[in-house]
Protein backbone atom coordinates (compact mmCIF):
# COMPACT_ATOMS: atom_id res chain seq x y z
CA UNK A 1 0.00 0.00 0.00
CA UNK A 2 1.32 3.18 -0.89
CA UNK A 3 0.85 6.67 0.92
CA UNK A 4 -0.42 7.36 4.25
CA UNK A 5 -3.09 5.30 5.45
CA UNK A 6 -5.04 5.97 9.15
CA UNK A 7 -6.83 3.21 11.02
CA UNK A 8 -9.36 4.77 13.15
CA UNK A 9 -12.93 6.14 14.12
CA UNK A 10 -13.23 10.01 14.42
CA UNK A 11 -15.28 9.67 18.02
CA UNK A 12 -11.54 8.98 19.99
CA UNK A 13 -9.53 11.77 20.37
CA UNK A 14 -6.54 9.73 19.60
CA UNK A 15 -7.85 9.15 16.10
CA UNK A 16 -8.70 13.19 15.87
CA UNK A 17 -4.79 14.21 16.63
CA UNK A 18 -3.50 12.02 13.78
CA UNK A 19 -6.10 13.14 11.20
CA UNK A 20 -5.96 16.89 12.25
CA UNK A 21 -2.31 16.82 12.15
CA UNK A 22 -2.04 15.26 8.35
CA UNK A 23 -4.75 17.27 7.29
CA UNK A 24 -2.44 20.25 8.91
CA UNK A 25 0.61 19.07 6.62
CA UNK A 26 -1.54 18.55 3.83
CA UNK A 27 -1.11 14.64 3.43
CA UNK A 28 -3.39 12.75 1.15
CA UNK A 29 -4.27 9.71 3.41
CA UNK A 30 -7.01 7.26 3.40
CA UNK A 31 -8.75 6.36 6.75
CA UNK A 32 -10.27 2.62 7.94
CA UNK A 33 -13.29 2.88 10.97
CA UNK A 34 -11.93 0.84 13.43
CA UNK A 35 -12.43 0.89 17.09
CA UNK A 36 -15.49 1.28 19.12
CA UNK A 37 -18.53 0.10 17.57
CA UNK A 38 -16.78 -0.52 14.21
CA UNK A 39 -14.65 -2.76 15.72
CA UNK A 40 -11.52 -4.40 13.32
CA UNK A 41 -9.09 -4.16 16.52
CA UNK A 42 -9.02 -7.56 17.84
CA UNK A 43 -8.61 -8.76 14.38
CA UNK A 44 -5.53 -10.70 13.66
CA UNK A 45 -4.43 -8.82 10.80
CA UNK A 46 -5.49 -5.84 13.07
CA UNK A 47 -3.42 -6.95 16.14
CA UNK A 48 -0.45 -7.35 13.75
CA UNK A 49 -0.37 -3.99 13.25
CA UNK A 50 -1.37 -3.25 16.67
CA UNK A 51 -1.04 -5.75 19.45
CA UNK A 52 -2.70 -3.32 22.03
CA UNK A 53 -5.98 -3.81 20.14
CA UNK A 54 -6.11 0.29 20.35
CA UNK A 55 -6.32 3.28 17.51
CA UNK A 56 -4.73 4.75 16.04
CA UNK A 57 -2.23 3.09 13.71
CA UNK A 58 -0.66 4.49 10.95
CA UNK A 59 0.94 3.02 7.41
CA UNK A 60 3.23 5.28 5.81
CA UNK A 61 4.46 4.18 2.93
CA UNK A 62 5.11 0.05 4.38
CA UNK A 63 6.26 1.74 7.96
CA UNK A 64 3.31 1.11 11.05
CA UNK A 65 3.54 3.06 13.86
CA UNK A 66 1.21 3.30 17.18
CA UNK A 67 0.68 6.07 20.00
CA UNK A 68 -1.20 9.20 18.70
CA UNK A 69 1.65 11.44 20.43
CA UNK A 70 4.26 9.60 19.07
CA UNK A 71 2.09 9.43 15.04
CA UNK A 72 1.88 13.28 15.34
CA UNK A 73 5.48 13.57 16.04
CA UNK A 74 6.64 11.56 13.21
CA UNK A 75 4.30 13.08 10.45
CA UNK A 76 5.66 16.35 11.87
CA UNK A 77 8.99 15.94 11.85
CA UNK A 78 9.15 13.50 8.18
CA UNK A 79 6.98 16.53 6.80
CA UNK A 80 7.22 20.03 8.95
CA UNK A 81 10.79 19.87 10.69
CA UNK A 82 11.61 23.38 11.84
CA UNK A 83 7.86 24.38 11.53
CA UNK A 84 5.71 22.29 13.29
CA UNK A 85 8.41 20.09 14.33
CA UNK A 86 10.65 22.83 16.43
CA UNK A 87 14.11 22.43 15.29
CA UNK A 88 16.00 24.44 18.44
CA UNK A 89 16.33 21.18 20.95
CA UNK A 90 14.91 23.57 23.99
CA UNK A 91 11.86 24.28 21.58
CA UNK A 92 11.62 20.62 20.57
CA UNK A 93 11.52 19.65 23.95
CA UNK A 94 9.37 21.72 25.20
CA UNK A 95 6.78 20.48 22.53
CA UNK A 96 7.80 17.01 24.06
CA UNK A 97 6.94 17.92 27.41
CA UNK A 98 3.49 19.48 26.91
CA UNK A 99 2.33 16.59 24.44
CA UNK A 100 3.82 14.08 27.23
CA UNK A 101 1.68 15.72 29.62
CA UNK A 102 -1.21 15.76 27.83
CA UNK A 103 -0.73 11.88 27.16
CA UNK A 104 0.10 11.13 30.70
CA UNK A 105 -1.71 13.95 33.36
CA UNK A 106 -4.05 15.54 31.42
CA UNK A 107 -5.64 12.65 29.81
CA UNK A 108 -6.13 10.35 32.50
CA UNK A 109 -7.89 13.01 34.71
CA UNK A 110 -10.33 13.98 32.01
CA UNK A 111 -11.34 10.64 31.07
CA UNK A 112 -13.12 9.22 33.86
CA UNK A 113 -15.78 12.91 33.27
CA UNK A 114 -15.69 12.25 29.38
CA UNK A 115 -17.16 8.53 29.87
CA UNK A 116 -19.50 9.06 32.43
CA UNK A 117 -20.99 12.61 30.78
CA UNK A 118 -20.92 11.21 26.97
CA UNK A 119 -20.87 7.66 26.88
CA UNK A 120 -22.90 6.90 29.86
CA UNK A 121 -26.58 6.75 30.41
CA UNK A 122 -27.49 9.66 32.63
CA UNK A 123 -29.62 7.12 34.77
CA UNK A 124 -26.32 4.92 35.44
CA UNK A 125 -24.16 7.99 35.71
CA UNK A 126 -21.87 8.12 38.45
CA UNK A 127 -21.68 11.83 40.34
CA UNK A 128 -18.70 11.18 42.32
CA UNK A 129 -16.55 10.05 39.52
CA UNK A 130 -17.90 13.04 37.27
CA UNK A 131 -16.98 15.36 40.52
CA UNK A 132 -13.40 14.00 40.73
CA UNK A 133 -12.84 14.55 37.62
CA UNK A 134 -13.76 18.13 36.64
CA UNK A 135 -11.72 18.97 39.89
CA UNK A 136 -8.68 17.59 38.46
CA UNK A 137 -9.27 18.97 35.16
CA UNK A 138 -9.86 22.21 36.18
CA UNK A 139 -6.92 22.56 37.89
CA UNK A 140 -5.12 21.05 35.11
CA UNK A 141 -6.63 23.82 32.77
CA UNK A 142 -5.81 26.65 35.69
CA UNK A 143 -2.07 25.30 34.40
CA UNK A 144 -2.56 25.66 31.12
CA UNK A 145 -4.49 28.75 31.37
CA UNK A 146 -1.32 29.80 33.07
CA UNK A 147 0.84 28.95 30.71
CA UNK A 148 -1.35 30.76 27.86
CA UNK A 149 -1.29 33.97 29.54
CA UNK A 150 1.93 34.56 28.55
CA UNK A 151 2.56 32.46 25.12
CA UNK A 152 0.39 32.90 22.16
CA UNK A 153 0.87 29.18 21.65
CA UNK A 154 1.90 25.63 23.34
CA UNK A 155 5.69 26.19 22.65
CA UNK A 156 6.84 29.72 21.14
CA UNK A 157 4.90 32.41 19.56
CA UNK A 158 3.31 29.89 16.76
CA UNK A 159 2.00 26.87 16.41
CA UNK A 160 3.94 23.74 16.44
CA UNK A 161 2.89 19.89 17.14
CA UNK A 162 2.66 20.81 20.88
CA UNK A 163 -0.91 22.49 20.05
CA UNK A 164 -2.60 19.54 18.54
CA UNK A 165 -2.93 17.35 21.11
CA UNK A 166 -4.04 19.65 23.96
CA UNK A 167 -6.55 21.12 21.47
CA UNK A 168 -8.01 18.24 21.08
CA UNK A 169 -8.06 17.56 25.05
CA UNK A 170 -9.67 21.32 25.37
CA UNK A 171 -12.35 20.37 22.65
CA UNK A 172 -13.21 17.61 24.78
CA UNK A 173 -13.26 19.67 27.58
CA UNK A 174 -15.39 22.34 26.52
CA UNK A 175 -17.60 20.31 24.55
CA UNK A 176 -18.61 18.36 28.21
CA UNK A 177 -21.87 19.23 29.32
CA UNK A 178 -20.87 20.88 32.73
CA UNK A 179 -19.71 24.11 34.63
CA UNK A 180 -16.25 25.31 33.98
CA UNK A 181 -14.15 28.27 35.36
CA UNK A 182 -13.85 31.25 32.44
CA UNK A 183 -10.26 30.46 31.52
CA UNK A 184 -9.73 33.14 28.85
CA UNK A 185 -6.31 32.28 27.72
CA UNK A 186 -7.35 28.64 27.02
CA UNK A 187 -10.20 30.26 25.45
CA UNK A 188 -8.56 32.59 23.03
CA UNK A 189 -5.99 30.40 22.20
CA UNK A 190 -8.78 27.29 21.22
CA UNK A 191 -10.71 30.12 19.04
CA UNK A 192 -7.74 30.69 17.36
CA UNK A 193 -6.75 27.46 16.36
CA UNK A 194 -10.47 25.99 15.89
CA UNK A 195 -10.37 28.72 13.27
CA UNK A 196 -7.84 26.52 11.10
CA UNK A 197 -9.41 25.35 8.15
CA UNK A 198 -6.83 22.55 8.74
CA UNK A 199 -8.82 21.33 11.92
CA UNK A 200 -12.21 21.06 10.25
CA UNK A 201 -13.73 17.90 10.54
CA UNK A 202 -12.13 17.39 14.13
CA UNK A 203 -12.62 20.43 16.42
CA UNK A 204 -15.98 20.72 14.69
CA UNK A 205 -17.21 17.17 15.54
CA UNK A 206 -19.59 16.68 18.10
CA UNK A 207 -18.22 14.58 21.01
CA UNK A 208 -19.42 11.03 20.95
N1 LIG B 1 -1.81 5.74 24.20
C1 LIG B 1 -2.60 5.33 23.07
C2 LIG B 1 -4.04 5.12 23.55
C3 LIG B 1 -4.92 4.59 22.43
C4 LIG B 1 -6.33 4.35 22.93
O1 LIG B 1 -6.59 4.21 24.13
N2 LIG B 1 -7.25 4.31 21.98
C5 LIG B 1 -8.66 4.07 22.32
C6 LIG B 1 -9.54 5.14 21.66
S1 LIG B 1 -9.14 6.78 22.24
C7 LIG B 1 -9.08 2.73 21.77
O2 LIG B 1 -8.49 2.23 20.83
N3 LIG B 1 -10.09 2.12 22.37
C8 LIG B 1 -10.63 0.85 21.92
C9 LIG B 1 -11.51 0.96 20.73
O3 LIG B 1 -11.75 2.06 20.19
O4 LIG B 1 -12.00 -0.09 20.30
C10 LIG B 1 -2.52 6.39 21.97
O5 LIG B 1 -2.37 7.57 22.32
O6 LIG B 1 -2.59 6.06 20.79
Amino acid sequence: MSGLHIWGRMSSINVKKVVWTAQELGLEFQRTEAGGLFGLVKTPDYMQLNPNSLVPVIEDEGYVLWESNVIVRYLCAKHSSGTLYPEDLQQRFDAERWMDWQQTTVNPASRPGFWQLVRTPPEQRNTAVVAESNLAVESLMATLDAHLAAHDYMVGERFSMADIPLACEAHRWFGLPQPRTARPNVERWFADISARQTSKGVLDLPLS
